[in-house]
């Protein structure tokens, strides 16, 4: 049986800075939890969780499109690149391409390395034909291509409108690297569009609370990373559209007066004090194509929904 190729010596996550990032997030004046901390084993599955909550709805366009403009896109795309897919998960996005673009092989990034291994076994078993690597990376810093795949043209995936998980400067810094390891090949992205704010807060507060237990969850990984003791029941789930930065963000508000400590540190949180989670960007077409214009994309071809709620670009 095919096995995929897991790349364990490349941008090798260090547990201590990752726990330096998240102590000075804690004790800063806004405390701050980094949202790449929602997936730990269990915030992956949240996530795969929400994915199917019918409010929402970025998942469910983003597959319309997908597979409405199938052809197009791999038209676009052009046959047997390299795929590589960032913030790959379960996998299951990029598998949908197999068919239509035939990748030559296939590389799935991810920061839960636990969570990519047991999906890339499963695709591999599916696809033996297709050459598969995984790396577990924090391409939230830098984002580099280890020399063993293959020096073609490799065709970027980046779905979900990850992205807007970015600030837009950091978005940028990232689009410039994809751009410079894409080796004259594109980038298929997924950006999720400004829309009316009852649709993004259902969205981001679903009734089932699956996004509040996925943001409520960061803490425990907290607690597993720098050994702390958040107590969860002492926080709730908190949405906020900022208009003006064009974003949903996520916090955690305390319940009550409560403290956390480890190592000797404590941050005390008053009644009412917010720990920002996640901010996630939502673009117009114009402000996403500035976006991919200044990271060096100049050909874009863009798909959306009637609504425009979302929309799939093909950027080289
Ligand atoms: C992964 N990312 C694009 C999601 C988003 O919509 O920003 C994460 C998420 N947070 C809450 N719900 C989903």
């Amino acid at each position: 049986m095919q096995k995929p190729i897991f790349l364990e010596n490349h941008q090798i996550i260090q547990p201590h800075s990752l726990a330096l990032e998240i102590e000075t997030g804690l004790l800063a004046e806004q405390a701050a939890i980094a949202p790449k901390f929602l997936y730990d084993a269990l915030g992956a599955h949240l996530f795969t969780a929400i994915t199917f909550v019918p409010e929402y709805y970025p998942t469910a366009v983003e597959t319309s499109l997908l597979t409405q403009y199938k052809s197009e896109i791999a038209a676009a795309v052009g046959k047997n690149p390299v795929l590589i897919d960032l913030g790959a998960g379960d996998c299951k996005k990029a598998a949908r391409l197999f068919e239509s673009i035939q990748p030559a092989s296939y590389l799935a990034i991810d920061f839960s390395v636990e969570y990519l291994k047991d999906s890339l076994e499963k695709l591999q078993n599916q696809y033996s034909d297709i050459p598969m690597y995984g790396i577990g990376m924090d391409f939230s810093k830098t984002l580099t291509i280890p020399d063993s795949i293959t020096r073609s043209p490799r065709t970027f995936f980046y779905p979900g409108s990850s992205i807007g998980n970015f600030l837009p400067a950091e978005a940028e810094t990232l689009l410039k690297q994809i751009n410079r390891e894409a080796l004259g090949g594109g980038l298929l992205l997924g950006v999720d569009l400004m829309k009316a704010d009852h649709v993004l807060q259902a969205a981001y507060d679903d009734p089932l609370k699956i996004t509040a237990a996925f943001n409520l969850n960061i803490l425990r990984s907290v607690n597993a990373i720098i050994d702390s003791n958040f107590d969860v029941s002492h926080f709730c789930h908190k949405v906020l559209i900022n208009h003006l930065k064009e974003r949903v963000e996520l916090y955690l508000e305390a319940r009550l007066d409560t403290a956390v400590s480890w190592h000797g540190k404590q941050r005390v949180f008053k009644k009412g004090e917010l720990i920002h989670t996640e901010n996630s960007h939502k673009y117009s077409i114009a402000s996403i194509q500035h976006l991919l214009n200044r990271s060096g994309f100049h050909a874009i071809k863009i798909w959306t929904d009637p609504q425009q709620y979302f929309a799939v670009i093909y950027a080289q």
